[in-house]
């Protein structure tokens, strides 16, 4: 039995529903016990998320008195804890490049809702959108490649960052679209139904 459950405590996760970093984590949790706090972090959850984390993002896991900041740390942590394969450094790398990718697009999408047109060229909008295709390029072609077949963290974090891309409709997929069929062939894994932002 979890030992979670024997000390009568369970981990909990604060995050939403339609944060790609948040939903990898529930995809690595699928089989755990485990407490979703849902928060509309820019919303009535903010207070919550200030006394939760001041760095003001999610995902926050607490496990007893252990709080985890950042999905890559809380990754590492649930790795150790539930003994699974540590990545390798060409793991890593993949996650580096998923980041980068989801970075540049968080901030794309806070500053389309802050009213300012991305589209525009400026020195700080032409290097996010220039880093959002280099990185999905480069993912294609490691999808072309054979790599991201198994149903691993880093396939999770692939997955939930191209779901989100066309959830938010925020990249032209034709020159990338291996990555849509990617994520077409792993719409049937565990939880991924149930995690869908669109359901939020
Ligand atoms: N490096 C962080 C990124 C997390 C992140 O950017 N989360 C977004 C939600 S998708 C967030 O909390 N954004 C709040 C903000 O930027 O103010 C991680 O991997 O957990």
């Amino acid at each position: 039995m979890n030992e979670n459950l024997i000390m009568g405590e369970i981990m909990k996760l604060i995050g939403s529903t339609t944060s790609p970093y948040v939903r990898r984590i529930r995809l690595l949790l699928n089989d755990e016990p485990y407490e979703f706090i849902n928060l509309d972090i820019y919303g009535e959850g903010r207070d919550e998320l200030r006394r939760t984390n001041p760095t003001l993002k999610i995902p926050v896991l607490i496990d007893g008195d252990q709080e985890l900041y950042d999905s890559r740390v809380i990754a590492r942590y649930l790795g150790q804890k539930l003994g699974l394969e540590t990545l390798t450094w060409d793991q890593e790398n993949q996650l580096t490049l998923i980041d980068g990718a989801n970075d540049s697009a968080v901030t794309m999408l806070l500053s389309e809702r802050s009213g300012i047109d991305t589209s525009q060229d400026a020195m700080f909008y032409n290097l996010q959108r220039e880093r959002i295709m280099t990185t999905l390029r480069t993912l294609s072609a490691m999808v072309e490649a054979g790599q991201f077949k198994q149903w691993n963290y880093p396939a999770i974090c692939l997955y939930c960052l191209v779901d989100w891309l066309d959830f938010r409709d925020l990249v032209d997929f034709s020159e990338v679209d291996s990555l849509v069929a990617f994520r077409d062939g792993h719409r049937g894994q565990p939880g991924v139904g149930e995690t869908d932002p669109r359901a939020a």
